[in-house]
């Protein structure tokens, strides 16, 4: 972990501020920050929580006009921090988040002042009727939810042509390392929040890649793990066959602290009575060593020889490159390893998104819809929201965002007791599963898949249930041009955009997969290699709050 010790910021500090510092504090830069580095320092009396929350407040309102990475913030943020302060001086420590602020994507239920929208206007001023499991296990473990993060509106399921990181509430989230640059999605601004520091660590939802690539083109770690092991009880769904929480952070170690955190059974989600008894304690699994005799599949036809991919050669070229720092790591690669349910034609033909997705989001909205306490707009179904949006377009149906195709497909399902839908739910585990991840790493003998992320690598772990977990890897180059999008108003490439590295393993071996991404990341810090344009870099740190 970097230790950036801001001198002249803490001298500074030490001479202005009426409170005296403890002579060994180094006040952690809050852009690239671990959470042990601030719950150390919190616990060595070098700072508070208070200051953590004034400090990133104050980030947050420094870059959020030029980033939309933000919702809304928590208005009682700063008192939930004066009680942690209050009792960890009183000695009772809550966990190991104590005092940690963390950002929440806007479609993870928070029981508090904050609304709950996935980022439409559909759900503003609902009451749920609860926090999120997740939630609730943050809070008893001492974190701070400082705010909502902005979002690809009800996680980028509504319209094909919907831009990554638009949200009608929260408007359209930009990526920090080139002005108006894509975010992809949906977890935009839970990704951009932790990549410049305006939180110590956030939680992202992921249905078919909506942590694992935001956190790609953001520069940061993320993880979707084993659907299965963290519980989706209060989060807005998309499909309960897909759907997971997974942690984006800076480091591996952030990620595997939080997700051992929010980790567990829950009868609220059934999906989670399935997992192995015992939640793994992720951080044993820390180890710089761990690629040391491990053998990594590369299985290139995912990547290279269908029509979905559209890598930039740039990213084969890095990818390439660091096959040759993964061997120097320890590591044996086979290359390449082609995944059997590609080479037999099934992946991308015969997956069926449209039936999966479009059956289990009628009823799975449905459950939520009924669920909430109170909702002002008075929707309680698809066919109302579809509704809510025709009524409302100016603010849901913009002239960029007319899009909801995707919920007139589902408009259409049947309910999911369907024999053809049941078979797709069953060719969907097969494909990215059964013949696809297990089939792989079974077939070469395989303690794990790696893959550029960017491409189509994030749907086929998504399908199977797997774990994948991405890691900074490289930016495209300066050479590259900016690409306009979306009607111009977004750019994709661009120069300096980042991407990562993939990791995929076995259903339930997301500890060991973890293990594998921090001795990548340990052995590269490729996060270190580039930094936020100018103007999205926020410039307080904790000496100026203190
Ligand atoms: C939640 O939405 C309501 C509008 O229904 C608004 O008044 C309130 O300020 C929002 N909460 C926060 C924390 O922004
Ligand atoms: C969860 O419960 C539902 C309804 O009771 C059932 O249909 C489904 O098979 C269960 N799923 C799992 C993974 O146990
Ligand atoms: C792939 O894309 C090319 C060019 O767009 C097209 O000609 C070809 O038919 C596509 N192949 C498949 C299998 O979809
Ligand atoms: C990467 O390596 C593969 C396998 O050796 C090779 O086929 C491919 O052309 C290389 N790509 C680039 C961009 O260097
Ligand atoms: C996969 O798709 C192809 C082409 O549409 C079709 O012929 C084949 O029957 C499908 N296979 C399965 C197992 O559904
Ligand atoms: C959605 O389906 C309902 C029937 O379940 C129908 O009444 C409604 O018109 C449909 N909405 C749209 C926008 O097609
Ligand atoms: C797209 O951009 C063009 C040219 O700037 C403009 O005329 C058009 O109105 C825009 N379309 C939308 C839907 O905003
Ligand atoms: C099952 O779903 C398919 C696809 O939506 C639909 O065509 C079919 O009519 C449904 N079958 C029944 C028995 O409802
Ligand atoms: C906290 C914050 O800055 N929220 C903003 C998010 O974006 C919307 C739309 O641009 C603004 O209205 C909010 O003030």
């Amino acid at each position: 972990m970097r230790l950036l010790a801001l001198l002249p910021l803490a001298l500074g500090a030490l001479v202005s501020a009426t409170r005296v510092l403890p002579r060994h504090c180094v006040l952690p830069d809050l852009y690239d920050a671990s959470i042990k580095e601030l719950s150390d320092g919190m616990e060595a009396g070098c700072f508070t929580a208070v200051d953590l929350v004034k400090a990133y407040l104050a980030r947050i309102s420094e870059v959020n006009a030029e980033l939309n990475a933000v919702i809304e913030t928590n208005p009682d943020a700063l008192d939930i921090a004066a009680q942690l302060d209050k009792d960890r001086v009183a000695g009772i420590i809550w966990g190991p988040l104590h005092g940690i602020p963390m950002l929440v994507k806007d479609n993870i239920a928070t029981a508090d002042k904050m609304n709950t929208t996935a980022g439409s206007y559909a759900l503003l001023g609902s009451i749920v009727p609860r926090d999120a499991a997740v939630i609730s296990k943050l809070r008893k473990a001492g974190a701070i939810i400082l705010g909502k993060a902005n979002l690809s509106e009800w996680a980028n399921y509504r319209g094909s042509l919907t831009s990554n990181g638009w949200s009608a509430r929260g408007g359209q989230t930009y990526n920090p390392y080139y002005p108006k640059g894509d975010t992809w999605g949906s977890s935009s601004g839970s990704a951009v929040g932790t990549a410049i520091g305006l939180c110590a660590a956030a939680l992202g939802s992921d249905t078919g890649g909506s942590v694992v690539c935001p956190a790609d083109r953001q520069n940061v770690f993320g993880i979707r793990p084993t659907t299965g092991w963290v519980s989706r009880a209060g989060v807005v769904p998309l499909s309960e066959h897909q759907d997971t929480v997974g942690p984006i952070t800076r480091w591996a170690a952030d990620a595997a602290l939080v997700l051992e955190i929010i980790s567990g059974p829950d009868y609220r989600d059934n999906y989670t009575l399935a997992q192995p008894d015992v939640v793994p304690r992720y951080t044993y699994y820390l180890d710089e060593q761990a690629l040391q005799g491990k053998t990594l599949c590369v299985p290139r036809k995912v990547f290279t020889e269908n029509n979905v991919t559209h890598n930039d050669p740039s990213i084969n070229v890095e990818f390439n490159k660091t096959l040759g720092e993964l061997a120097n790591l320890g590591a044996t690669i086979v290359d390449p390893a082609d995944m059997p349910s590609v080479l037999d034609g099934l992946y991308p033909a015969n997956v069926s998104t449209v039936l999966v997705f479009g059956t289990d989001f009628k009823v799975d909205i449905k459950n939520y819809l009924d669920e909430l306490l109170s909702i002002p707009t008075g929707v309680h179904d698809l066919a109302d929201l579809l509704q809510f949006n025709l009524d409302n377009a100016a603010l849901e149906l913009p002239p960029l965002e007319p899009d909801q195709t995707r919920w007139l497909q589902a408009n259409v399902t049947n309910g999911q007791d369907n024999s053809t839908y049941l078979a797709a739910v069953w060719l969907d585990y097969y494909i990215g599963r059964v013949n696809g991840i297990h089939a792989t790493l079974d077939k070469y003998n395989c303690d794990a898949i790696v893959l550029p992320t960017e491409g189509v690598t994030t749907t086929i772990a998504a399908l199977g249930g797997c774990p994948i977990i991405t890691v900074p890897l490289s930016y495209y180059p300066d050479s590259t041009p900016a690409t306009s999008t979306h009607n111009g108003t977004v750019f994709f490439p661009a120069p300096g955009i980042p991407f990562g590295l993939s990791f995929i393993g076995r259903q339930w071996d997301d500890a060991n997969l973890l293990g594998l991404a921090y001795a990548y990341e340990q052995g590269t810090k490729h996060r270190l290699e580039n930094h936020a344009y100018e103007k999205a870099t926020p410039k307080t740190q904790l000496a100026d709050v203190m």
